[in-house]
């Protein structure tokens, strides 16, 4: 694959409902999405960054600066193999992972499109359906929450995971299992707990929660280590695997007994393939975790979802419950039975609507080889 240019752009997409953790409250997506034209194929990525570095050090503009001026640069002009040759060309610049991914990711597109194969066939996995879950935020009331839960059940969803953080937690999961003792259900506190708080959180033994995914600082192990040891859930780690080693080590010290795996998070689909491997041979579940992502990033984390050892519900679920209008054609959806069907054809499997992202645009730039 020769990289001849890449398009940059930024599009802006309401939420249908606003999104709220324990780091702030979201009501409008800025969402950087990148086309990396090849001589066989264009490939398209999305960096999952957030608007603010509130949910890890990067944010859209970080990952805009990061590209432009060091990633792009380093690929355009170039003729590799495969996608995986990537992050080898990426090693000079430290962190900025999900810049990293963006590009990656796309690159995986454009490889998958160029040899007639579906991405996620490219990527070893071998799943007919995904089974989904969903991340409902923080709401406005335990009345409201209640009836979202209502809504994402009777849809089908296989696994109920709610944001949580002090004043909002054992007041939300006592209501939640008085009405449904039996669901499969997760808290995540987005690392809003400190070691201090153990006998709080020893307390959230008595739901039968699935996982409290990242309750502790985000860049740490050894208190989850202390932590896990004092409880009976499954504390599931998030924000603090930035890559294979710091699974290796989580798994080692005991920090977590459950990986979320976000593609972007780790750097692209390489790094996403290393943790899961690891954590297989572990003998550790992992899921596919999600970052609000449009069609594009939905339709790579289904991929990646489809490999062997993601054994539990992810994070992955409809466009529609996010977007009014998604810029992928077939939407995302999920059946009755809470499982999304593994797209057939080349590439994303998803047509992308090329019309609707051109409208969404705030922000344009086209990188070429000079
Ligand atoms: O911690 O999993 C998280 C969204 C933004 C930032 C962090 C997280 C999330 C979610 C949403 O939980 C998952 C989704 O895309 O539905
Ligand atoms: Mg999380």
């Amino acid at each position: 694959m020769k990289i001849e240019s890449i398009t940059l752009r930024e599009i802006r997409m309401p939420l249908v409902h606003f999104f709220e953790t324990s780091f702030g409250r979201t009501t409008e997506r800025r969402i950087l999405l990148l086309t990396l034209h090849t001589d066989g194929a264009e490939g398209w990525g999305e960096c999952v960054a957030g608007e603010d570095p509130f949910y890890s050090e990067e944010s859209v503009d970080t990952a805009w600066y990061v590209i432009e001026r060091y990633l792009a640069p380093a690929l355009l002009g170039k003729t590799i193999q495969r996608a995986c040759d990537a992050p080898a060309l990426f090693e000079r610049v430290r962190g900025h992972r999900m810049a990293k991914g963006a590009l990656e990711n796309a690159l995986w597109d454009a490889e998958a499109q160029i040899r007639h194969i579906p991405l996620w066939q490219l990527l070893g996995g071998n799943r007919a359906e995904i089974a989904c879950g969903v991340s409902i935020g923080i709401q406005n009331s335990v009345e409201q929450l209640l009836e979202k839960i209502e809504t994402e059940l009777a849809a089908g969803y296989r696994r109920i995971k709610v944001k949580c953080k002090p004043g909002w937690d054992l007041e939300i999961f006592e209501p939640i299992r008085a009405r449904w003792p039996e669901i499969l259900l997760s808290c995540d506190a987005n690392s809003c707990y400190t070691i201090n708080q153990t006998e709080h959180l020893k307390q959230f033994d008595a739901f039968n929660l699935l996982m409290i995914e990242q309750p502790l600082w985000h860049d740490d192990f050894y208190f989850h280590a202390q932590l896990q040891r004092q409880l009976k859930t499954r504390i599931c780690l998030d924000e603090a695997i930035r890559n294979r080693r710091d699974a290796q080590a989580a798994i080692e010290l005991g920090a977590c007994k459950i990986i979320n795996i976000k593609v972007g998070r780790v750097g692209g689909f390489s790094e996403a393939i290393a943790v899961h491997n690891l954590a297989k041979q572990a003998g550790l579940p992992v899921w596919c975790g999600g970052m609000l992502e449009s069609g594009i990033g939905r339709s790579h984390n289904v991929a990646l979802s489809t490999l062997a050892g993601f054994t539990l519900p992810g994070d992955v679920s409809a466009s529609r419950r996010y977007w009014k209008e998604d810029v992928i054609e077939p939407e995302v959806e999920v059946s009755q039975q809470g499982f999304i069907k593994t797209p057939g054809g080349p590439g994303r499997g998803f047509k992308v609507k090329t019309d609707l992202i051109e409208k969404l645009t705030t922000k344009k730039k086209h990188l070429a080889a000079n």
